[in-house]
């Protein structure tokens, strides 16, 4: 399926990967509404066989960010709720029905940072860079960038990137938690679809308990967490899926733990 700016397709045997493509590649996929709320609209109507998703840009750039020639003189009122159309599309994104991989090249900047920091894996190849060139703009992040940013890098590193403008390139922003994974120049999407497609055979209850439960957990005081996550383990071991992996691994018909 093809909306303007994005572009979405089933891949795998069983249909269960979804590729998600923006193709506004000529203005360095940056995002205005439209392509916002298409995304979002993606993610509530994902089809029942996809079990995990690839996010993917077109051109030379992952996401040049808020596309600016939309930013109009808003009052605060309109401000307050296009930031919050931003947040509750990001939202589908991360707590959305599949885990999220980010496949990232070039310019990874503004907005764009703040979808690929959405996203539960980022897998970045050799051209990537990251910034928040807000600072500079005279804005502020409004796509959930405060929220989630300094949860990967810390308070400190994202104050530094808005106050001076530093950019980080491919292998710093992987050494300080921006990316999961580094690859060579052209290869994330590859990467992301070999990860994908690893994750889709996980069993989904699982898949959800990574995606809605430990970033729930890792928010909460150490005593809510310690419990929500006894809650998690038990729904999880009593599902027959659980029962059956075990079993599958002590009969010897289950992959090892191989040394990395
Ligand atoms: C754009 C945008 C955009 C490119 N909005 N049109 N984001 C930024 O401040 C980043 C702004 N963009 C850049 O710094 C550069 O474009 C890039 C480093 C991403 C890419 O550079 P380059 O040399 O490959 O491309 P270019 O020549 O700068 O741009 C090509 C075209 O895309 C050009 O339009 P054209 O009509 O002259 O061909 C650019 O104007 C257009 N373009 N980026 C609109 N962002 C929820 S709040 C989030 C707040 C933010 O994200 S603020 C940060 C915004």
């Amino acid at each position: 399926m093809s909306k303007k700016h994005i572009h979405f397709e089933l891949q795998g045997e069983q249909q269960q990967i979804a590729v998600i493509r923006l193709t506004r590649g000529a203005k360095r996929n940056a995002l205005n509404d439209a392509l916002v709320l298409s995304l979002r609209h993606l993610f509530e109507t994902m089809p029942a066989s996809v079990r995990a998703a690839v996010i993917a840009g077109e051109g030379d750039h992952f996401c040049a960010g808020l596309d600016l020639s939309e930013l109009q003189e808003r009052d605060a009122g309109q401000g307050l709720h296009h930031s919050r159309m931003w947040h509750s599309a990001l939202e589908c994104v991360q707590y959305g029905p599949v885990p999220v991989i980010a496949a990232l090249h070039g310019a990874v900047v503004g907005g764009g940072l703040e979808l690929a920091s959405a996203c539960h894996i980022r897998v970045a190849d050799d051209s990537t860079f990251y910034a928040l060139p807000e600072g500079s703009r005279g804005i502020f992040v409004g796509g959930g960038g405060s929220v989630r940013i300094p949860r990967l890098i810390g308070v400190a590193r994202m104050t530094d990137m808005m106050l001076t403008g530093r950019v980080y390139n491919a292998m710093d922003g992987e050494r300080i938690g921006l990316a999961q994974y580094l690859v060579a120049a052209g290869t994330a999407f590859d990467k992301s679809m070999e990860l994908a497609l690893r994750i889709a055979g996980n069993a989904p209850l699982t898949n959800y308990a990574l995606t809605h439960v430990l970033p729930r957990i890792a928010d909460q005081p150490a005593d809510q967490g310690f419990m929500t996550e006894a809650m998690m383990a038990a729904i999880a071991q009593s599902a027959p899926e659980a029962k059956d992996r075990v079993k599958a691994f002590l009969e010897g018909r289950a992959a090892k733990v191989q040394k990395a």
